[in-house]
């Protein structure tokens, strides 16, 4: 019988349970499992899964075009080199892109991240208008390079156009080299509008909206913006920067009265669609409002570290219960699975103890970081991907059970050498987005060709 291309047999896979042994996966046309059975016998009519199937995960904050500059800011450019100094080198980047090296740029940068495991991605796309700052005839022409890019390598893709309308707290003017980013409410809404019309909406592509910071919109635009949004899509998810650098903080006391994140949760109603990305800096009170608040902490680990902007204190923030997912960000780092060991290895380092994000019931570091992360990216791409279960999209990993880091190992210890090891060859071996195998055997089939893109858009990008 020819296998049905519908239907993956796996010896192990990790339901939102945990791990179950002899899992049949079915999935129809339209890239939704439609049933999920464990202890089944292995059916001779459905495809087996070479090792052991895992949900894929959601890259829940990316800013595709950073991943051109990833490595080239390492070096000493300022005496006091900080955060606002790397900012200062990633607008004359910026100033630079076209649609076309955009393009190319999130196109390698999505097949990237199919391979290292990541099935859906979420953009906070800022980058709006033409290199003079006017905006091109199609308002839409940026994004449109991103729905095209994410559609070409197979990803999942939750679109946030941002809003970025001020240079500091208190509707600061912007700068000139924000000129490309700056848009008015009104402008948004018609570029979302223009975008739900001429590329409706799926389970593999979702919109919502990204008011950059508290720096970037007033308050009076952010509530603008947060009212027309859910007026005409009322899960749409929200996402904002915050609290990612001490000084943001310290000026947003001066300026709002209050931290960053205080002031967001008593005056913004955060609920389940918000996501606050990086949310570092954090008083205790503050992580344990925003836990109860069921919004996600976007945290972004390598990205975090690489701009030095602080440790978030994930040990008390999930001791309260609070959701988050993780996200490459700038993409000095490519994959869900170094994300994770920084996130632990941050903890362990401060606090000079081990496995410090695991708990009794839930003893298992990376098992317990895996899941979270995989729903709290779901929650944040408000697309349903959060795991293998009937109704959510086919997006999952299989890793190659011969892998040194893998092999022999009881379910309990899969995921911590996956999470925790990293030798030899990527253990992910094949990928699955929306049920279509997009990765097979460590190869992208567009590959190729959107390397040698990627190349060439560099070498105009880097000249
Ligand atoms: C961004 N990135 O929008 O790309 C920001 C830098 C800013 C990070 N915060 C710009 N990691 O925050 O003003
Ligand atoms: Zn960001």
């Amino acid at each position: 019988m020819i296998p049905s291309a519908n239907t993956l047999f796996a010896e192990r896979a990790l339901l939102p349970g945990g791990w179950q042994r002899n899992v049949a996966l079915s999935w129809g046309a339209d890239g939704r499992l439609t049933s999920v059975e464990s202890a089944v016998a292995p059916r001779n009519d459905s495809m087996l899964a070479a090792g052991p199937v895992l949900p894929g995960m959601c890259n829940l904050h990316s800013h595709a075009f950073q991943r051109a500059m990833a490595g080239l800011t390492e070096y000493l450019g300022h005496p006091q080199d900080s955060f606002w100094s790397w900012r200062d080198l990633m607008y004359r980047f910026a100033a630079r892109l076209t649609p076309e090296t955009l393009y190319a740029v999130a196109r390698q940068l999505y097949i990237e991240m199919l391979k290292a495991g990541y099935t859906s991605v979420c953009e906070f796309h800022y980058i709006h208008h033409d290199i003079d700052g006017r905006p091109y005839a199609n308002p839409a022409r940026l994004s449109e390079q991103l729905i095209a890019a994410a559609h070409d390598a197979g990803i999942g893709l939750t679109l946030l156009p941002v809003l970025y309308q001020n240079s500091g707290f208190g509707g600061l003017p912007p700068l000139p080299q924000q000129a490309r980013f700056i848009a008015s409410g009104d402008w948004m809404l018609d570029l979302l509008a223009r975008l739900a019309r001429e590329h409706p909406v799926h389970d593999g592509l979702r919109y919502g909206a990204a008011p950059h910071s508290l720096r970037a919109v007033t308050p009076q635009a952010l509530d603008a913006l947060r009212a027309a949004l859910h007026a005409s899509d009322p899960l749409a998810p929200i996402h904002i920067h915050i609290a990612e650098q001490t000084r943001e903080v310290d000026d947003g006391i001066v300026a709002l009265g209050a931290r960053p994140v205080r002031w967001l949760l008593d005056h913004q109603p955060v609920d389940e669609r918000w996501c606050l990305v990086h949310a570092t800096h954090l008083t205790p009170d503050e992580t344990a409002d925003l836990a109860a608040s069921g919004a996600v902490a976007g945290l972004c680990p390598s990205t975090e570290a690489n701009l030095g902007d602080g440790v978030f204190d994930a040990a008390r923030y999930l001791n309260a219960g609070g959701r988050w997912g993780i996200g490459s960000d700038s993409h000095v780092s490519v994959s869900p699975l170094e994300e994770l060991r920084l996130l632990e290895y941050g903890q362990r380092l401060r606090d000079q103890r081990r496995n410090v994000l695991a708990c009794a019931a839930a003893p298992a570091v990376a098992d317990r970081l895996y899941g979270q992360a995989v729903a709290g990216g779901a929650q944040a791409a408000a697309r349903p991907i959060a795991g293998l279960a009937p109704g959510q999209r086919a997006d999952f990993i299989v890793l190659d059970a011969e892998h040194p880091d893998l092999a022999w190992r009881r379910d309990d210890q899969l995921l911590a050498g996956l999470i925790f090891c990293q030798h030899g060859d990527n253990p992910i071996r094949d990928v699955y987005a929306g049920g279509r195998r997009v990765v097979a055997e460590r190869r992208h089939p567009a590959e190729g060709g959107a390397g040698h893109a990627y190349r060439t858009a560099l070498k105009t990008l880097l000249a």
